[in-house]
């Protein structure tokens, strides 16, 4: 993702409020029935593109269909989304077919717009697909074997090798599942997997998954992640930080002991799949050290929060359990 964006949504820290990371007071930003087939949009991810911003988004339609739209909007909050699904140029039916499509990520790398998703082939596993200008999208490859979610690019080679970082589970609504991180030389073949972090106590107990692309700061891989508890009334997804080692980013260097966003507003906690925050994509603007955070709400609808880089950065320092 490219570090500069001066048009960057935005909204100052509330006076009354001390959180790290703040809710945009006009949330959910895009509701669930944007588009006539749509019931819902939600864990989706956007990036600036041609000095506005384009993105990839989830849409269960009203057959109760997991696919992936794209849009475009001037602003980064209203946003006019294409009502027909994504069609991906595929060069091997075998894995071209259309099952579900899930949860995308959208990483600037080198000189394209890369999309991985959780995609449908015989059980989850990550599609690793590719856009240079949101119209005309190629589907490369699944990355891993079945069954893994949460398939998230860093936005640059570290070491010379493309790395991702992916979420092993099985075929149902996995009650377990850590983080860990791959290397490949071409995006298609990966390997030297490497142990990134693990479930911990708390908010994060029965799994955890990467969030946005990480972002780069002097200090480390800002990371993003949510993470699981469950309650006697089902799943709670909220979301919390951590800071990856530049080069060597299976090695964590900090990471928050408590969540830094949970579901408590209406939004997150009322839907079809209640009390869920699951974070898909950050914008950075670099200069102003600005992040904007999407973030699906109850499987439901889109919502965004705030926060900076230095801010998360100086509680991980504070509050950090490895
Ligand atoms: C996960 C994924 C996410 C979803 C979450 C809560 O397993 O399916 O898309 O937001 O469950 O239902």
């Amino acid at each position: 993702m490219k570090p500069n964006i001066p048009n960057i949504p935005w909204q100052d820290r509330p006076a009354n409020n001390n959180d790290v990371i703040w809710r945009y007071e006009a949330n959910p930003i895009i509701p669930r029935d944007l588009i006539p087939t749509s019931n819902s949009i939600f864990n989706s991810a956007v990036v600036p593109y041609q000095g506005a911003f384009a993105g990839v988004f989830r849409c269960d339609n009203k057959k109760r269909e997991m696919n992936l739209h794209t849009g475009r909007s001037a602003d980064a909050l209203n946003w006019t989304l294409d009502p027909n699904p994504i069609e991906w140029q595929c060069n091997d039916p075998e894995i071209g077919r259309y099952q579900y499509r899930y949860d995308p990520r959208v990483t600037w790398l080198e000189d394209r717009y890369y999309v991985t998703w959780c995609n449908g082939y015989h059980g989850p596993t990550i599609g690793v697909g590719y856009t240079y200008n949101f119209k005309q999208f190629h589907f490369l490859e699944n990355a891993l074997l079945p069954f893994n979610r949460n398939g998230v690019l860093f936005p640059r080679k570290i070491n010379g090798k493309y790395v991702m970082l992916s979420r092993p589970s099985d075929n149902g609504h996995t009650p377990f599942g850590d983080i860990y991180l791959s290397q490949s030389p071409n995006l298609i073949h990966w390997g030297e997997h490497r142990f990134v972090m693990g479930t911990k106590s708390g908010w994060q107990s029965t799994k955890i998954g990467a969030g946005p692309t990480p972002i780069e700061t002097p200090e480390g891989w800002l990371l993003f992640y949510h993470g699981v508890l469950t309650s006697c009334n089902g799943f709670v997804y909220s979301f919390g930080a951590a800071l990856l080692d530049l080069e060597q980013p299976w090695k964590v260097i900090y990471r928050g002991s408590a969540y830094l966003l949970a579901p408590q507003t209406p939004y997150e906690c009322v839907g079809d799949v209640p009390n869920v925050a699951f974070p898909c994509a950050a914008l950075y603007d670099q200069p102003t050290d600005r992040v904007a955070i999407y973030y699906g709400a109850a499987d439901t609808v889109t919502a965004l929060a705030f926060t900076k880089t230095g801010d998360v950065l100086q509680w991980l320092k504070e509050n950090s359990e490895l």
